[in-house]
């Protein structure tokens, strides 16, 4: 499958997502929203062990497509909430861990698509905010639920009130980046924190996912149970077994 505006590439069982029209920054219009909806499916299809979501050029995304909305009627505003909510749970739901790998502008809605990922490494030049608010909009693909809780509801609060632009380093002291590393070493810290992570045992991976994941989506109570239940479907596996024989016979594992 090929798209114009995107990139889906391999590297072993890690799969890179590039969001590539560097001449609008590459800003979200519809073509690159249903295309990242396509490969993200793709990428899963075909058994990524961790995905890693990036920018062509100097930017990560630098938001959704300002000259694309401008017009919208609130009907057609409702539908191309849905497609970047789409893409957004997409990337939540994907079966391994994603690692969004900010590479400059982050805004607005690539901002939310950093935030829909497990993880978020950063260049030292990355600018990240919510800055909807100084176009007479809102956040409208996450962030005024993921930010929070992310990074508390007061720092929330302020990003979006304000439309805060933050670098790189203030955004990681307040827990929206992981890591923050040379410009010319991104790509060489994400595919690594990738590789760690694709070498790790697959399923029980998941699963650990799906359990982080459960609790944001009802009581803590709901959450602990689906973690028992979690906990206990991976005895048996391959992995499992392998692992715990492993460590009781002092050698590495092999994992599936
Ligand atoms: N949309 C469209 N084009 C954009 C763009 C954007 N978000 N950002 C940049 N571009 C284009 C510029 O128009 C310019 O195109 P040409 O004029 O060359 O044709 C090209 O990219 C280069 O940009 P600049 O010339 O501005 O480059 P600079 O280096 O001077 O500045 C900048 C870079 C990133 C600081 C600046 O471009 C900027 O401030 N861009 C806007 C950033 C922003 O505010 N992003 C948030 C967008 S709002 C919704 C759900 C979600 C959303 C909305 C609704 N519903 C539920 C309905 C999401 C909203 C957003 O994401």
């Amino acid at each position: 499958m090929s798209w114009n505006t995107v990139q889906l590439e391999w590297d072993d069982d890690v799969a890179t997502l590039t969001v590539d029209r560097p001449d609008a920054l590459n800003a979200l219009n519809v073509a690159t929203l249903e295309a990242m909806g396509e490969a993200i499916e793709a990428a899963a299809n075909d058994g990524a062990r961790a995905l890693v979501l990036t920018g062509a050029g100097d930017a990560f995304i630098a938001g959704a497509d300002i000259k694309y909305m401008q017009d919208l009627s609130a009907e057609a505003a409702q539908e191309w909430g849905e497609l970047g909510h789409d893409v957004a749970d997409a990337l939540e739901a994907f079966p391994a861990p994603t690692i969004a790998a900010v590479n400059g502008y982050a805004f607005g809605g690539g901002c939310e698509m950093a935030l829909a990922c497990d993880l978020r490494v950063a260049s030292e030049s990355a600018l990240i905010g919510n800055t909807e608010i100084d176009l007479g909009i809102i956040p409208g693909w996450g962030a005024t639920q993921r930010l929070p809780r992310l990074v508390g509801d007061e720092t929330a609060r302020r990003m979006i009130f304000f439309g805060e632009r933050l670098g790189a380093d203030a955004a990681a002291e307040v827990g929206l980046f992981g890591e923050v590393v040379a410009d010319d070493d991104l790509a060489d810290a994400a595919a690594e924190l990738a590789d760690r992570i694709a070498a790790k045992p697959a399923f029980a991976m998941r699963t650990a996912k799906q359990a982080l994941n459960q609790g944001y989506e009802g009581p803590q109570a709901s959450g602990l149970e689906y973690e028992k239940r979690a906990f206990a479907s991976l005895f048996g596996t391959h992995d499992q077994r392998e692992g715990m024989a492993a460590f009781v016979e002092d050698r590495d594992p092999e994992f599936e």
